[in-house]
């Protein structure tokens, strides 16, 4: 495959985030990078145990990180990215925070049984779209390692989706790539034939108004929180009372897992 650079985000990118509901952002993690997030991954994996994810919930047949601002700056390298962050506004509007930020791998030789949905089985509004994912490939996704799926044009359906879809695509690319995704748009994890795991982080983010997945200033330690920059502050709205007030509670929700 030829190689591709990120150059931002482009009008085709738009077009398609806008009419598709998705769109590829080439290799926006530099190998230096890759293997740093990779080896950080590897180092949660190995400390966190059979504990990995309990901030939020297990999946069966995949692996799964939570909480990953408060484990380390080069997890925090992600949320901050300003191509990233321009692709959220485009789709949410000015008013948007981080959600969470989890690592989710397709097990080797694994079934998924994750069903198409929308993130946080949320429809657009009166206000438009409030959930933005962005999926960032630490491996190849390829036809049979587990991609994510997704049903182009889904996302202005104003419906949640049937488990399955005659018309959804998976979605291919190389490690370093990211999946920009308006996440009303219908998707969902694959089954993984081969003998690796298929790794990914999630970068979430929801509209203003709505309650975090996982609420960062409950979840962040004092540690983390003093090496935070005011942009990550902002990102993470940990200095927003409304969100206190939406999020303290906990939304915890997921668009599937119970
Ligand atoms: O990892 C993937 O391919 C998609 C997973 C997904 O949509 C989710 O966990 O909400």
């Amino acid at each position: 495959m030829a190689l591709r650079y990120n150059r931002g985000v482009t009008p085709e990118n738009i077009q398609e985030l806008q009419e598709q509901g998705y769109t590829i952002l080439p290799q926006m993690i530099d190998p230096a990078w890759l293997d740093e997030l990779r080896a950080a991954v590897a180092e949660c994996l190995e400390r966190e145990g059979e504990n990995a994810g309990g901030e939020f919930r297990r999946e069966a047949n995949a692996q799964r990180l939570a909480n990953l601002v408060d484990k380390g700056e080069t997890f925090r390298r992600v949320i901050a990215h300003p191509e990233l962050l321009a692709a959220v506004a485009l789709v949410l509007g000015p008013d948007w925070k981080l959600s969470s930020l989890n690592y989710r791998a397709a097990e080797p030789f694994s079934d998924s049984a994750q069903p198409l949905h929308c993130d946080m089985g949320l429809l657009p509004d009166a206000q438009g779209y409030c959930v933005f994912n962005s999926i960032w490939m630490l491996d190849d996704f390829t036809s049979d390692n587990g991609p994510t799926r997704a049903v182009p044009g889904s996302h202005r359906s104003g419906a949640l989706p049937p488990a399955s879809h005659p018309d959804e695509k998976i979605i291919l690319g190389r490690a370093g790539d990211v999946i920009l995704m308006n996440a009303h748009c219908w998707h969902g994890g694959t089954a993984n034939r081969t003998a690796h795991a298929r790794r990914s982080l999630h970068g979430f983010f929801v509209r203003g108004d709505q309650p975090q997945q996982q609420y960062q200033k409950r979840l962040l330690r004092p540690e983390t929180l003093t090496a935070l920059s005011p942009d990550l502050r902002r990102i993470l709205a940990l200095d927003d009372p409304r969100n206190d007030e939406l999020s303290a509670t906990g939304s915890g929700k997921s668009g599937f897992l119970r």
